[in-house]
C-alpha cells in the first residue's frame, strides 16, 4: 500500500483495500489529466511525454481512442498514429501493468528469491498432475491453497495417487513460481508437449497465450482442458467459471475434477528433463540484496556500472515463436551478454527458456565475464535475474527509474547503458511492451521478423522517428548474433556519452598524496 501513496498506519485493512480498489478503478476509467504513476518516471522523461502530448489520461480512454483512430478513414498520418500507439502503450507499462503488479504484490506478497525447478520433468508419474496456464494470478493462487488441502490430498490418495502435483505453463506459472516456488513445466511452446506426456489430469487456463489446438490435443489423451474466464471460452473445453467471491470453493472443485480424472490416465511418458532455477527477484528484493535491510538501494549497482565491472543491464523478455527454434535465440543471446559483463533481467517465457539451460542459477556465473562474476558472487545473485511474468515488465521500469534517481548515470532512462530484447516474440502484447519501453527511452530489438516491414516509412519511423522523439527506438533483426552486437555497441555508445567508457587506473595513495587532496 505504501507504493500507492496510501498512509497505512492505523488504518483498517478493509479500508486500505477499498482505497487501492478505488485508485485502480480511476486508473482505468479516468478520462482527463494524467495517470498518477507517470510520476514514478524521471522528471526529464515526464517532460518529454508532456511536450509530445503522450502522457496517458486513463487506460480505457487511450485504448478506445486508438481503436477509433485505426478505424477506416480516421488517422491517416503514420507519425501521428504511432504517437498514439506510444500513448496507449504507456498506459499499459506505467498504468495497467504497473498497478497490476503492485496489487498482486499487496494481495499475494512481494516476491523474494527462492529455488525451484523447471521443464517437463517436473510432472510426476505417480501423482495427480495439474497444470495452470495463462496470466492471471487470482485463481492460481487459490489452486495453490487447494492442492495443500488435507482432505483433497487424502482424496487423491484414495484414488491411488501419491499426492497432487501442481505445475504451470507461461505467465501463470511465473506468478506462482515467483511467490511460492511452484515448478513450471515450461513456456509457451511446452503447452501441447505437457499434454502429450499423457500425465496431465487437468490443464487449467485463464487468458492469453492459450493455443486454440489444446482441445484437439487433449482429446487424444485423458487430459481435461478447463477454461475459467468469462472472457475466454474454447469450444470443446470444460468451463468452470472463476468467481472471486467463491474463489477457494471453485479452486477446490477444479482440483477435485483433476483427481477424479486420475483413474483415466493411460500410458504416460514424462521426459526426464529438468533444471534448477532461482526466481523471485522483485525490485524490492534486488534492492535488499544489494544493500541489506537497513541500506537497501541500487547504489552498488550504479557504482559497479560506473566502474565498468558491469557494462550495462539488458532485459531479455517475451515469448516463444514456432517460426524459430524454441529457446535458441533467448539462451544464445543471454549467454553472450553475460560473457560480456552485462547483467540480464528476464520475464515471461524468456525466463523459462534460459532457466531450462541453467542460466538462472549462481553456477552460471562460471560463464560470465570477470566483472559481472565478481559483483554477482559478492552479492549472491545469479547473472540472470527472473523478475516475473509479462505484466512484471513494469518492475523493469521501476528499476530503471530508481537507477536514474540513485545518480551518476545521467538524468533520464535514455542516458543509461541498457537495452531490451524480445528475440522470439509472438504475442501482440509484446509489441505494446516494446512501445512503452521505447517511449521510456530504451533501445529495443525484436527477433523473428517485423510486422511492418512492407512499409519503409513506418519502419523508419520506429527507428529514426521514435529516436528523435523519445530517445528510444524499435528495430527488428532476425539474427541473434547481430542483435548481440547491436546491443553491445549501443551500451558502449551510452557509456561513452556518460564518460564512463575509460577504465580508470587504480591508484594507491600515499600520505603525501592524501595531504594534497585535503588542501
Ligand atoms: Fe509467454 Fe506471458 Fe509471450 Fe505469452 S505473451 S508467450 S512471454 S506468456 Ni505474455
Amino acid at each position: 500500500a505504501g507504493l500507492l501513496d496510501i498512509e497505512t498506519e492505523g488504518k483498517e485493512k478493509e479500508k486500505i483495500a477499498e482505497e487501492v480498489a478505488e485508485k485502480a478503478i480511476n486508473f482505468f476509467c479516468q478520462q482527463d489529466g494524467e495517470i498518477s504513476y507517470i510520476k514514478r518516471a524521471p522528471e526529464k522523461r515526464q517532460e518529454i511525454w508532456r511536450k509530445l502530448g503522450i502522457v496517458p489520461r486513463g487506460v480505457d480512454r487511450e485504448v478506445v481512442e486508438m481503436l477509433h483512430r485505426t478505424n477506416m478513414g480516421v488517422d491517416q498520418d503514420p507519425e501521428n498514429l504511432l504517437r498514439q500507439a506510444m500513448r496507449t502503450a504507456l498506459a499499459d507499462g506505467w498504468g495497467g501493468s504497473m498497478i497490476a503488479t503492485d496489487i498482486s504484490d499487496i494481495l499475494f506478497g512481494t516476491p523474494k528469491a527462492l529455488l525451484s525447478e523447471i521443464n517437463l520433468g517436473v510432472l510426476k508419474d505417480d501423482e495427480v498432475n495439474i497444470v495452470v496456464h495463462g496470466h492471471e494470478p487470482l485463481l492460481s493462487e487459490m489452486i495453490v491453497a487447494a492442492v495443500q488441502d488435507k482432505e483433497l490430498i487424502e482424496y487423491a490418495k484414495s484414488k491411488g495417487a501419491k499426492g497432487i502435483n501442481l505445475t504451470g505453463i507461461c505467465c501463470t506459472a511465473n506468478e506462482v513460481l515467483m511467490r511460492h516456488g511452484i515448478t513450471p513445466a515450461g513456456n509457451f511452446l511446452h503447452q501441447e508437449l505437457a499434454i502429450i506426456t499423457g500425465s496431465v489430469e487437468a490443464m487449467v487456463v485463464d487468458v492469453q497465450c492459450i493455443m486454440a489446438s489444446l482441445v484437439d490435443v487433449a482429446s487424444k489423451f485423458h487430459t481435461k482442458l478447463i477454461t475459467t474466464s468469462r472472457k475466454a471460452k474454447i469450444k470443446g473445453a470444460t468451463h468452470i467459471e472463476f468467481d472471486e467471491h467463491r474463489a477457494i470453493e471453485i479452486a477446490k472443485e477444479i482440483v477435485k475434477t483433476a483427481i477424479d480424472n486420475y483413474s483415466n490416465r493411460g500410458k504416460s511418458k514424462i521426459p526426464q528433463a529438468s533444471s534448477k532455477l532461482v526466481a523471485g527477484f522483485s525490485h524490492e528484493y534486488i534492492e535488499y540484496m544489494l544493500g541489506g535491510k537497513y541500506r537497501a538501494s541500487f547504489r552498488p549497482l550504479n557504482d559497479n556500472i560506473i566502474n565498468g565491472k558491469i557494462q550495462g543491464v539488458v532485459a531479455v523478455v517475451g515469448c516463444n515463436n514456432p517460426r524459430v527454434t524454441q529457446d535458441y535465440s533467448h539462451s544464445h543471446i543471454v549467454k553472450e551478454l553475460i560473457k560480456n559483463d552485462i547483467l540480464v533481467v528476464q520475464t515471461g517465457c524468456g525466463a523459462h527458456a534460459c532457466a531450462k539451460y541453467g542460466l538462472l542459477t549462481p553456477e552460471a556465473l562460471k560463464d560470465a565475464g570477470p566483472g559481472l562474476r565478481e559483483v554477482a558472487e559478492t552479492v549472491g545473485i545469479p547473472p540472470v535475474l527472473h523478475l516475473g511474468s509479462c505484466v512484471d515488465n513494469s518492475r523493469i521500469l521501476t528499476i530503471l527509474s530508481s537507477v536514474v534517481k540513485e545518480g551518476g548515470l545521467g538524468e533520464d532512462i535514455s542516458d543509461l547503458p541498457v537495452a531490451g530484447i524480445a528475440p522470439e516474440w509472438m504475442s501482440e502484447k509484446a509489441l505494446a511492451i516494446a512501445a512503452y519501453a521505447v517511449a521510456s527511452g530504451v533501445y529495443v530489438l525484436f527477433g523473428v521478423g517485423s510486422p511492418v516491414k512492407a512499409s519503409e516509412e513506418t519502419s523508419k519511423l520506429l527507428i529514426e522517428g521514435w529516436e528523435n522523439d523519445v530517445g528510444g527506438k524499435l528495430e527488428f533483426d532476425t539474427e541473434p548474433d547481430s542483435i548481440v552486437k547491436k546491443v553491445i555497441d549501443h551500451i558502449q555508445k551510452k557509456r561513452k556519452a556518460l564518460k564512463i567508457d575509460q577504465k580508470k587506473e587504480r591508484v594507491l595513495y600515499d600520505m603525501e598524496m592524501r595531504r594534497d587532496l585535503s588542501v
